[in-house]
């Protein structure tokens, strides 16, 4: 069939059309749209937080991720193993003269493969909803983003998180002096990060916490501050006491092998049955537990992990973190590593983009094993920037901004680009300890997390930030 989109005509197959607001609204389980003209560009949007969403080019396929151990923490697999270009739920061409065309999907669990002259969307298993339009690039993103489930939760956080200057090092001592220095700035959380716990799914203090993190709690809100926590909560490994103790609530494959999540902290990641109600039980009442020790922010993380193998376990994912947040309650829950489009409506802050470093790229992990995903500005950058559609739908979260020149290779230029995003997003995040800052860094730090609406949008990739022009295309 025929149908018109702007002042154009586009082929379509679908089961029906209607129109629809900002564009035609199709149904069935694998749709098609065939563009006017031939697509340039295609826009691939990544399955999870850390996956890469860019425009690529549609006529050179994707090269493999390497190590293939990697992928299921990169991306829906599917989208890995595939030859051709395919993205999670979205899918776009850009035409030659310079318009876009859209198809995306309005329920979770779809994919959509991207070709010259071809956009081709397919649902794993349920669901048969459609958008599709024709037009300008900020226009049809922003259209689609009307339809997608929202949750706004007055405005978005000013965070300190201890990841990105301690790592796994840190300790109850080590904490309580960065807050005593953190509570002199304007910060709402002082979030915890990966590092306080046993192991993977044994959630409870190791020995460098020794009076709890009930205490931690306690001496953070005394600040005035709310006190957040870093959870992988569907995350196991081999040697976790609860891999050995429950394995029947190990997510398996048809053989009823472990279904591989990923390779991090030396060791291949499992995951929890997502599907399993005694899972479920069993997480709704971890996430109690901490609610009861005081934190009311919690940064859940390695979430695909719940919708493994893939598209097909976004439907899962999706009642599983419904337990989850009705467990939390009112608690702010910032999701990363998580499937993007499958937790609009019940995520209050979501990771757009992989982790930021305080280096521009890793070439070994982005060149030599054909990875965006990795820790690095650039490809943090680069994902967030095409993921800022999402801004009316959830708090954005760009990951944090350096203002420290210690223990950075990154140049105040390049610092500033994050900082840009932070300021657009209003999600204001850093990891450095005031302590390691030069006094016109703790200034800017100052100003950063004071003051608001400095960024302007220029265009799609430009903005300018306190009246400086700053132009993302050189890393698109
Ligand atoms: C804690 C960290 C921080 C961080 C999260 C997440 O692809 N990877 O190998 C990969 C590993 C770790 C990671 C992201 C990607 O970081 O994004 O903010 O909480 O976990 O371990």
């Amino acid at each position: 069939m025929r149908a018109r989109l702007g002042n154009l005509e586009v082929a379509l197959q679908a089961e029906a059309v209607e129109e629809g607001e900002g564009g035609l609204l199709l149904r069935g389980k694998e749709v098609r749209a065939f563009p006017p003209s031939r697509g340039t560009r295609f826009f691939r949007h990544g399955w999870q937080s850390w996956s890469l969403a860019s425009w690529v080019d549609p006529d050179s396929p994707p090269k493999p991720l390497l190590p293939k151990e990697r992928r299921p923490q990169a991306d829906d697999p599917f989208l890995l193993e595939a030859r051709a270009w395919w993205g999670s739920g979205l899918g776009a061409l850009r035409l030659e003269d310079g318009r876009v065309l859209l198809l995306g999907a309005l329920d979770p669990g779809a994919r959509v493969l991207g070709r010259g002259d071809l956009l081709l969307g397919r649902y794993a298993l349920g669901g048969e909803r459609w958008f599709l339009a024709l037009g300008d690039e900020e226009e049809v993103f922003a259209a689609y983003a009307r339809l997608l489930p929202r949750r706004l939760s007055g405005r978005p956080p000013r965070v300190w998180c201890s990841w990105y200057s301690f790592y796994t090092e840190i300790s109850e001592a080590l904490l309580l002096e960065v807050l005593e220095e953190v509570a002199g700035l304007p910060f709402e959380v002082f979030q915890v990060d990966d590092g306080w716990q046993r192991a993977l799914g044994d959630w409870e203090p190791n020995d460098r916490f020794p009076r709890g993190m009930a205490f931690l709690a306690e001496r953070i809100r005394e600040k005035g501050l709310r006190a957040g926590l870093w959870l992988a909560p569907f995350l196991v490994t081999a040697d976790s006491p609860l891999f050995r103790e429950r394995p029947d609530w190990v997510l398996r494959d048809r053989e009823g092998l472990p279904l591989p999540a990923g390779f991090n902290w030396g060791k291949p990641l499992y995951a929890l049955d997502s599907g399993n109600e005694e899972v479920l039980d069993y997480l709704a009442r971890l996430v109690e537990r901490v609610r009861g020790w005081g934190y009311d922010y919690l940064k859940l993380d390695f979430l695909y992990a719940a919708a493994l193998p893939g598209a097909e376990g976004e439907e899962r994912y999706r009642r599983a973190m419904e337990r989850i947040r009705e467990a939390a309650g009112e608690a702010y829950l910032l999701l990363c590593g998580a499937p993007v489009l499958a937790s609009l409506g019940l995520a209050d802050g979501l990771r757009v983009g992989p982790d930021v470093a305080p280096y521009w790229d890793n070439e070994d992990r982005s060149f030599w094993l054909q990875d965006p995903t990795g820790p690095g500005l650039r490809n943090a950058l680069r994902t967030t920037l095409h993921r800022l559609w999402l801004m009316g739908n959830v708090h954005v979260d760009p990951d944090v901004v350096y203002f420290r020149s210690r223990f950075n290779l990154l140049r105040l230029e390049e610092r500033r680009l994050q900082e840009a995003l932070a300021h657009l997003t209003g999600f204001k995040a850093t990891s450095d300890p005031p302590s390691w800052l030069l006094e016109e860094e703790r200034a800017a730090l100052e100003r950063f997390l004071s003051e608001e609406g400095k960024v302007r949008r220029l265009g799609p990739y430009r903005f300018s930030l306190q009246g400086e022009e700053l132009d993302y295309a050189p890393l698109l």
